[in-house]
């Protein structure tokens, strides 16, 4: 009876210091009553000593009165460290958790298109903006795809009457441009494009860079020559370029642009002797389409095709940024993971 009750006692100090450890500031006052409070735990066993043999009873009492100023004591100091952490007038304590300041970084497809951007603003050319809601006229009348042409339908386009449409490329901040200004022009226009359309490698938003030129005898070497310094400024200097004679409605001749392939370096077969995945074995990636800007474009924005002549051309932004920066799959850069954005900062 008498160990039992002195070892009852003595456990209340480790039982009162977790609970006090687990406290708050708002149930530290219910910690105290259930442990010292005239029914708690400390004065049940205070009662219980009415039971002993009287000659038991100084020893057992003089534990129980220790145990009675331990308990006090470890509350005490349990509010003081509450109160002080209220205030914030905590010293340093070195086992606290450390804090970690959650640093964002810029997403891949921003950080490519302000290089990109970046390197053609160097060479001379102004980076313009506009709305993603557009016109029938601006997105593609005036890019020479008439009421009824097929490349209209190819587009799948987000329509949002019949006359509005969410832009299927960033094209029609070119034709605002030329409707706006007079040449010599040399403007890139960066931003969100719609599509209807949604599959592993295709999102309904994604995003382009869309370049022209407007001068007097602009030549297709001149193209040439702006398009390999660009994706030598972003690719490296030992990174080929070829250009392959294509078609689309608002240039004339056009030409899509490969580069030597960013994994195998244009081998075709990775150092291990696989097949390389990036460019089929070929060695070339496309990563552009441009052109001279087709005669009829200029009669469409009331620039005068005798006098004036052009280079434009476009590229997709997230297929820079997996060529870039060895991303396999356009859907992480939608799925808005900070670990997969903060890998690039
Ligand atoms: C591609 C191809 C291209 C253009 C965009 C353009 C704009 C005006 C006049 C003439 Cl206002 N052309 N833009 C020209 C050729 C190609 O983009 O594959 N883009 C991802």
């Amino acid at each position: 009876m008498k160990t039992q009750l002195i070892h009852d006692l003595e456990a209340l100090v480790p039982r009162f210091a977790e609970a006090l450890a687990k406290a708050d500031a708002s149930d530290l006052e219910a910690v105290r009553v259930q442990f010292l409070g005239r029914k708690g735990s400390l004065a049940a066993l205070m009662a219980a000593m009415g039971g002993l043999d009287p000659q038991d009873r100084p020893e057992v009492g003089r534990v129980a009165n220790a145990v009675k100023a331990r308990l006090a004591e470890l509350w005490q100091q349990c509010q003081e460290h509450l109160a002080q952490k209220a205030q914030g007038t905590m010293p340093f304590d070195a086992g606290d958790p450390a804090w970690v300041p959650h640093v964002g970084a810029l997403h891949p497809t921003t950080r490519i298109q302000q290089e990109i951007c970046a390197v053609l603003q160097r060479m001379g050319f102004e980076t313009v903006s506009g709305p993603e809601v557009e016109t029938d006229f601006h997105n593609f009348e005036a890019l020479n795809l008439p009421p009824g042409h097929p490349a209209r339908d190819m587009q799948d386009t987000l329509y949002i009457t019949e006359r509005v449409l969410l832009r299927t490329h960033t094209s029609p901040m070119q034709v605002r441009t030329m409707l706006a200004r007079r040449p010599p022009l040399a403007i890139i226009a960066p931003g969100k494009v719609y599509r209807r359309d949604s599959d592993l490698t295709h999102t309904p938003m994604f995003h382009q860079i869309e370049g022209l030129l407007v001068d007097r005898q602009v030549t297709m070497s001149q193209l040439r020559g702006v398009l390999t310094a660009l994706v030598q400024a972003v690719f490296g200097a030992s990174t080929r370029v070829r250009f392959r004679p294509s078609f689309f409605p608002f240039t004339e001749p056009s030409a899509e642009v490969d580069m030597s392939c960013v994994l195998c370096a244009g081998r075709g077969v990775l150092d291990c002797g696989e097949g390389c995945r990036v460019c089929k074995g070929t060695g070339w990636v496309e990563i552009l389409g441009c052109g001279m800007v087709d005669p009829a474009v200029f009669a469409k924005v009331g620039i005068d095709p005798e006098a004036w002549t052009g280079f434009a051309f476009g590229l997709g932004v997230e297929r820079m940024a997996m060529l870039k920066y060895g991303i396999g799959d356009l859907r992480l850069f939608f799925e808005n993971d900070s670990r997969f954005v903060r890998q690039f900062a």
